[in-house]
């Protein structure tokens, strides 16, 4: 019924334009997909496939069909495209076997191939859809690339090649210039020039700026059904640097992974982060013995400290931004990192949570966020974020994200699902939430 909901207001007010309003009911195109239209639609479409919600599926589709326009002139970001649209149709594809979702797909993959053209083959930022110019962010330091970004594109060119029988989008591998780059005590530092491969910048975070990378190594080794043993290694040597340097336990014994300015510790986690306890849960079914035991311990934790940013703020919803410092204990300390825009990293976590361990509190704590969404978020035409949880005094940020429908309700819902609903022996999840089939190899021999 969220899901109806969020779509039925969607399609009467903004259909064709990337996200809706639904305080002023209007859409909102932005600037981040160069001329694209309709994030939310192709960001909802397996998430109404799978919820069977067939009319609307069809809705959706009808728009894909008729009005999805790729001839488009802008400044893109490549990531964004890649896991929203790219990321959405391969699912949607694969999920229903209809061509269009391939062919928009591959149509699509191939103008993103120009922000590659760089003297590492590590693609810029920005790209022009139209004339297939490509540059770095304005706000990135020294032109640089992002961690997050040039690492979160992987799985989705490995179906792009495997679909089309072209190489060239499986050969856009970015570890042949991060495996030369000296990494400092391990870690991954989030800026890269395209044009040097060295580091521009010591931030390293597991939230916003890295984290999609690390995702994208272990669900990689995942998705190429445990072949890509390199993918695997890089992983395991990035998690053992971050359990080393990074995770750290609160004076209340909460345990968080902090963020790392050129050696010095800044104790503070994104909600971003909080993708991170299912990521690391979903690694370590595949360890075994005490590093098994360790990871399963370590997701655990993390999850609980990202519902423990929930629970203390008067929405039950959690901040951007909650710190570890001068006596807090995940709560956000400024002003600016008190918002909550309908994020799903938390909701993320207790699905993978839930199902690796079927402990039943995973589906409270899940529960709990759909409660807090109905009385806080739900406003007459849709959901919005909001301006601060730490008030129920309502202050709307008249935006209901296209991940909104992708990943907060499609996680909520697969969180009280059966287990074989996209099962996680089968299907990886690209980082906006669109499954990925694993290539089994054994089934194809
Ligand atoms: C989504 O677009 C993806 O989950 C991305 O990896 C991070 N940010 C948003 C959701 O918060």
């Amino acid at each position: 019924q969220m899901m109806k909901f969020a779509w039925d207001n969607y399609k009467q007010y903004a259909l064709g334009k990337n996200e809706l309003r639904p305080l002023t009911k209007n859409g909102h195109i932005g600037n981040m997909f160069g001329g694209l239209r309709g994030a939310t639609v192709i960001d909802a479409l397996d998430t109404l496939y799978i919820m069977e919600l067939e009319e609307e599926f069809q809705e959706a589709k009808q728009w894909v069909e008729k009005s999805f326009d790729l001839n488009v002139n802008g400044e893109a970001s490549l990531f964004e495209v890649n896991i929203r649209y790219i990321g959405g149709l391969l699912a949607t594809y694969y999920l229903t076997g209809e061509e269009v979702f391939k062919s928009k797909a591959l149509e699509l993959g191939e103008k993103l191939l120009p922000a590659f053209n760089t003297p590492t083959g590590i693609p810029r930022g920005v790209i022009n859809l139209g004339s297939g110019m490509s540059w770095s962010w304005g706000w990135a330091s020294a032109g640089s690339s992002i961690l997050a970004e040039f690492g979160t594109l992987h799985l989705e060119f490995l179906h792009l090649s495997e679909l089309s029988g072209n190489p060239v989008f499986a050969e856009k591998n970015i570890r042949r210039v991060l495996s030369r780059v000296e990494k400092p005590q391990g870690l991954y530092p989030n800026f890269l020039s395209p044009v040097t491969g060295s580091w521009v910048q010591h931030h390293v975070s597991i939230g916003g700026l890295g984290d999609s990378f690390y995702e994208y190594l272990i669900k990689s080794w995942l998705m190429s059904d445990k072949k890509d043993s390199e993918a695997k290694k890089m992983y395991d040597d990035a998690l053992e640097a971050i359990e080393k340097h990074l995770v750290k336990k609160s004076a209340g014994g909460l345990t968080y992974i902090a963020e790392w300015r050129g050696g010095i510790l800044d104790h503070k986690m994104g909600h971003l982060a909080c993708f991170s306890g299912g990521m690391i849960a979903l690694g370590a079914q595949h360890s075994t013995g005490d590093r098994r035991q360790r990871h399963m311990e370590l997701a655990a934790e993390i999850t609980s400290t990202c519902h423990e940013s929930y629970t203390r703020s008067d929405t039950k919803l959690g901040p951007e931004a909650f710190r570890f410092d001068a006596g807090s204990e995940a709560t956000a300390t400024r002003l600016s990192e008190r918002y909550y825009i309908l994020r799903p990293e938390v909701v993320e976590s207790y699905m993978y949570l839930w199902r690796l361990t079927h402990q039943p509190k995973y589906r409270h704590w899940g529960w709990e966020v759909v409660q807090a969404l109905e009385k806080h978020c739900r406003v007459e035409a849709g959901f919005s974020g909001i301006r601060d949880v730490y008030t129920t005094t309502p202050s709307h940020d008249n935006m209901q994200q296209s991940f909104f429908l992708a990943e907060t309700l499609k996680y909520l819902y697969l969180l009280f699902c059966e287990d074989d609903v996209l099962s996680l022996e089968d299907w990886v999840f690209n980082t906006e939430a669109h499954p990925l089939p694993i290539n089994h190899t054994d089934l194809r021999a």
